[in-house]
């Protein structure tokens, strides 16, 4: 499959210095940011840096180290922002949404997580 990235969306213009963004953390494939808008107490974005424009195309043409990098970032955001489970009101939930039915807003593949309350059983 041909994935067609925009290189004006949002998240892009975060990652050139174009948008001020609350980082989290920075490494050298990935960004995690305070989303603008948060719906929890707690509400980061983490992001690849490579212009990928949902999960399945990170996962199909992503580096091993991208890969590796994003998914040990986003797992360091949890114990940085203090929603790893094992803490006092801890635990938290992660949510990419992708496309037209998953109702992707920014089309810069991102991770949401959200945590800080309880959160609802159900996803919406
Ligand atoms: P979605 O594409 O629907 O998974 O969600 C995109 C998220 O990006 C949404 O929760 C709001 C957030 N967002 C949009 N624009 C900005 C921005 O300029 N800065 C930050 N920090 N977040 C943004």
């Amino acid at each position: 499959m041909a994935y067609s990235y925009d290189p004006q969306n949002v998240f892009a213009r975060i990652l050139r210095g174009e948008i001020p963004n609350k980082t989290v953390l920075e490494t050298e494939h990935t960004l995690a940011f305070h989303d603008i808008g948060p719906q929890a107490p707690i509400h980061v974005l983490v992001i690849p840096k490579g212009p990928y424009v949902n999960f399945d195309h990170f996962a199909a043409e992503a580096s091993a180290e991208e890969i590796a990098d994003f998914t040990r970032t986003a797992g360091e955001v949890c114990r940085i922002v203090g929603a790893a489970p094992g803490e006092a009101g801890g635990g938290y939930r992660t949510i990419s949404n992708a496309g037209e039915a998953g109702v992707q807003e920014v089309p810069h593949y991102h991770m949401h997580i959200l945590g800080g309350r309880v959160l609802g059983r159900m996803l919406q």
